[in-house]
């Protein structure tokens, strides 16, 4: 187990379409459970393998609330099959773009499939903090953030300040 560097924006690497998984082997194993400790470290609710640079479909996520027993989710090659027309509107965060929340519109509904740790095909209807969580780390398997979905004033604003602090800390 292993923890690893959150990449942050303005880093490229968060533009790439990252590739999917063929098979669950251990190398993938490793990667989760490194994932996991980096997630729950930070800590975030949900991290794509984007985040620790690694550019392959997988998505850790614990929507246990503080205090319940950990509730440790794993999506691979996740993939929308099915949104609501009907939207919901949540304030997100996202560790790439730290201290930065804004409110986001999506569809309120998602019907997911994807392949669990065992290599197993599931599917899982969301609503709640899930369709919105799974909709934000199935954007960054597809390079992009939650600030795409703000306006372009807001994105603007926040690209600059991350600009500014990275090269602030690279002069
Ligand atoms: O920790 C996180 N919180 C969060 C809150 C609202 C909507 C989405 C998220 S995901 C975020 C962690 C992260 O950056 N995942 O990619
Ligand atoms: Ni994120």
């Amino acid at each position: 187990m292993a923890l690893r560097e959150i990449i942050i924006l303005p880093d490229k690497r968060l533009r790439l379409v990252s590739e999917p998984v063929k098979t669950v082997d251990a190398e993938v194993r490793a990667l989760v459970e490194d994932m996991f400790e980096t997630m729950y470290e930070a800590p975030g609710i949900g991290l794509a393998a984007i985040q620790v640079a690694v550019p392959r479909r997988i998505v850790t996520m614990d929507l246990a609330k503080k205090d319940d027993p950990k509730d440790p989710k794993v999506y691979i090659n996740p993939e929308i099959l099915w949104s609501s027309e009907e939207t919901g509107t949540y304030e997100e965060g996202c560790l790439s773009i730290p201290e930065f929340y804004e409110e986001v519109e999506r569809p309120a509904r998602v019907k997911v499939k994807y392949i669990d740790l065992e290599g197993q095909a599931q599917e899982v209807e969301a609503s709640g903090l899930l369709a919105t969580c799974l909709q934000h780390e199935i954007d960054h398997l597809n390079g992009v953030l939650f600030i795409d979905h703000i306006s372009k004033l807001k994105r603007d604003r926040v690209k600059k300040r991350f600009a500014k602090t990275a090269k602030r800390t690279t002069e």
